[in-house]
């Protein structure tokens, strides 16, 4: 690929000091182990570790979502540059290891780059890269949890405000905290603001059971990865043989749901708190709902968008969605 040229002055990298609240973690897993159905916020994923685990997901053959989004991406991008508008400024939700982020820059040079992700080792790898790799670009990181009402310390630059949120991550979320979500970065870009979400389609139920249940095992890996986290920041005391990952297809709530099943009747302390299990119980860690294209337009809809762009990869299995504030 061209290296692109350095109009705008020396590199810039600018990282946000932490707006995630450091005992939340803590406090989130003695609630939600705690409920009927136990349950984890699925943001707890992606320590070191986990963020690795999810990147090697993207590069599973059964996991098409990073394909097809990357391929939708390419085989748009002119048409996608066009909606987002040259010299936004871009902000990007989730943004991991900012892959599919590295084809909007170049097409789009925006006056400022804005990652914001939980993980620090994700968010400080991304930048690093992408500041090789584009000079002359502004990037202000931010080390945030979306889950919770952000202010976003940001650069005043010229450019329409446009959300960035790839990946169907928004499918983590259930549709009434999506709509929140989109609630707050509507209110963010403003009137003239636009957003770009990709979302995952409903689709053949099989293809759906072979993403989430890889052959490698680097879905249960990430999975069980949450038992392991707990037990080394929590000093907890969960042994990790005596759970299974589970994944199905949730046909009448249109979301693949991830368990961690206990395999025999046991139970696990972190600190004074301890939690039993019957054999088969389990542990909800994560929801991933599947939408189909006017289905997630409603959505967007309620929350003060509408959807203007809908760009699909070439076997429809994957949109991206690109709204403007109403
Ligand atoms: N955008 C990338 C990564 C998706 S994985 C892609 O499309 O491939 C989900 C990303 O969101 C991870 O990097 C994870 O660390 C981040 N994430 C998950 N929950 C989050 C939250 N509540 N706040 C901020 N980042 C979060
Ligand atoms: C980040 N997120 C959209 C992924 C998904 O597909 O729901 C996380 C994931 N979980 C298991 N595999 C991938």
């Amino acid at each position: 690929m061209a290296r692109s040229p350095r109009p705008q002055g020396p590199t810039r990298l600018v990282f946000s000091g932490s707006v995630v609240p450091a005992d939340s973690f803590r406090e989130d897993v003695i609630a939600g182990l705690s409920l009927p159905q136990k349950a984890l916020p699925p943001k707890y994923f992606y320590d070191a570790n986990g963020s690795r685990l999810f990147e090697a997901i993207c590069r599973l053959k059964e996991y098409y979502p990073t394909r097809s989004e990357l391929a939708l991406t390419r085989r748009h991008i002119g048409a996608i540059a066009r909606f987002a508008r040259k010299g936004c400024t871009l902000i990007e939700y989730g943004s991991g290891e900012s892959l599919k982020s590295r084809l909007l820059i170049e097409a789009l040079r925006p006056a400022a780059y804005v990652p914001v992700d939980i993980s620090q080792e994700a968010l400080r790898g991304a930048a690093a890269k992408l500041r090789r790799r584009f000079p002359w670009l502004l990037i202000q990181a931010v080390h945030g949890d979306f889950s919770q009402p952000l202010k976003i310390p940001m650069a005043r630059t010229k450019g329409r405000r446009v959300v960035y949120f790839p990946g169907s991550t928004i499918g983590n979320l259930t549709p009434d905290e999506a709509q929140a979500f989109l609630r707050m970065t509507r209110g963010q870009v403003g009137p003239k603001g636009a957003m770009l979400v990709g979302v995952d389609l409903k689709k053949d139920a099989n293809v759906l059971h072979a993403a989430y249940n890889d052959a490698k095992g680097v879905t249960a890996a990430f999975n069980m990865n949450l038992l392991a986290r707990i037990n080394r920041e929590l000093r907890g005391d969960f042994d990790s043989r005596r759970f299974r990952h589970y994944a199905f297809y949730n046909a009448t709530l249109g979301r693949i749901e991830m368990h961690l099943v206990s395999l025999v009747p046991q139970a696990a302390s972190i600190g004074n708190h301890r939690f039993s299990f019957d054999a088969g119980e389990s542990i909800h860690t994560e929801n991933s709902y599947k939408y189909s294209i006017d289905g997630f337009r409603t959505l967007a809809g309620i929350a003060g968008f509408r959807g203007e762009k809908v760009w699909l990869d070439p076997k429809g299995l994957f949109s991206l969605h690109g709204l403007v504030a109403a």
